[in-house]
């Protein structure tokens, strides 16, 4: 091992974002084939390939600061600390979810780790996360709110409004652009007029970063520019990841939008973890022995979420009527 450590976090940090990359990855390929396979109720929409945004901006946040997800959640569930066995009871539809089974992968929300809830209607955590930003903002406790939303949701209005008000209010809050290039099978580029979101962001008054998502290591750095700006009191700021996923919009899309050998390339190019491996080991400051031996950890950890998920039983008919509101 080199005796020097060139990277902005240590050994141990190092360790555990590879190991919430890891998680991530394996959780989604799972849910792949065991969807696949007919186990799984309901749409799901997953997030391999895109693991280094959510983990890298994730590493910088704490338990107080809140999150706005997508339908794309998994992701951010499991690097904002979500228990992926609640989790996995949750996509199977089964009791003892996070939501008891009865909200399904679009709904997994855990306020205990700030992570304010997936969400099925594009572009409508950006005015949650306003209120939780103004709220954190009164509470003088420097938390912060993250509304994470794909390259298609940045184009609805609320989106766009949100930018305004969180501008207008000096929010604590950061608008992360998950840009995977498409939008069900809509290309961006047909979709969006602006080639850059830093530019669209300063036409509100926010200053914005544009970054390789599946680069952990330029993640971090970029996030710890804009959280630093959002907890000094710098107001709010917009981060773009470029970024890619390795399955279709949902399970079952046969993805003939993808143009010939695009899978192929962007698995074999630009995979985050591939990368982030190349970047430690090369240094010498992780091995791979030990990278291997988190996979196996995580394989584990996956194998065990599945079987008691797959154990836990169903609701009942009564449970029909239970948590439609909220006990304060
Ligand atoms: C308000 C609204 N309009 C349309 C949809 C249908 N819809 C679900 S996902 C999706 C595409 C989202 O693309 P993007 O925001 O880029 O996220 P990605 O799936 O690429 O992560 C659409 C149009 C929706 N869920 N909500
Ligand atoms: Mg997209």
């Amino acid at each position: 091992m080199a005796d020097t450590n060139p990277f902005p976090l240590s050994r141990d940090a190092l360790l555990t974002c590879y190991r919430t990359m890891r998680a991530i990855r394996e959780f989604e390929d799972r849910l792949h084939v065991d969807f696949s396979r007919g186990d799984i109720p309901g749409f799901v929409h997953l997030y391999a390939g895109e693991e280094a945004t959510a983990v890298g901006i994730m590493s910088h946040l704490g338990d107080g600061d809140r999150i706005a997800s997508t339908h794309r959640g998994h992701g951010h569930c499991i690097a904002k600390g979500v228990d992926v066995v609640s989790m996995m009871k949750e996509i199977y539809g089964r009791k003892g979810g996070c939501g008891n089974g009865k909200g399904g992968s679009m709904h997994i929300a855990d306020l205990s780790k700030g992570m304010m809830g997936a969400n099925g209607i594009l572009g409508a955590g950006a005015p949650l996360i306003c209120g939780a930003a103004l709220a954190a903002k009164y509470r003088k406790k420097n938390e912060l709110g993250i509304c994470f939303a794909g390259d298609g949701a940045s184009n609805q209005g609320t989106f766009l409004e949100s930018m305004n008000l969180a501008a207008v209010w000096n929010l604590p809050v950061i608008f992360v652009i998950e840009n995977n290039g498409y939008a069900e099978s809509t290309s961006r580029d047909y979709a969006t007029a602006v080639n850059s979101y830093v530019d669209r962001a300063a036409g509100f008054g926010i200053p914005g970063i544009t970054v390789d998502g599946t680069d952990f290591f330029a993640v971090y750095e970029a996030a710890g520019e804009v959280v630093k700006r959002a907890r000094e009191g710098g107001g709010p700021s917009l981060l773009e990841c470029k970024m890619i996923r390795f399955h279709g919009h949902f399970e079952g899309d046969a993805q003939t939008y993808r143009a010939p050998g695009e899978l192929e390339d962007i698995r074999a190019n630009h995979d985050c973890l591939m990368k982030f491996n190349a970047h430690v080991t090369s240094a010498k400051v992780i091995s791979a022995a030990e990278l291997q031996e988190i996979d196996k950890s995580v394989l584990a950890l996956i194998e065990d979420a599945v079987a008691q998920a797959k154990a836990a039983p169903l609701p009942t008919l009564a449970d029909l009527t239970t948590d439609v509101y909220v006990s304060y």
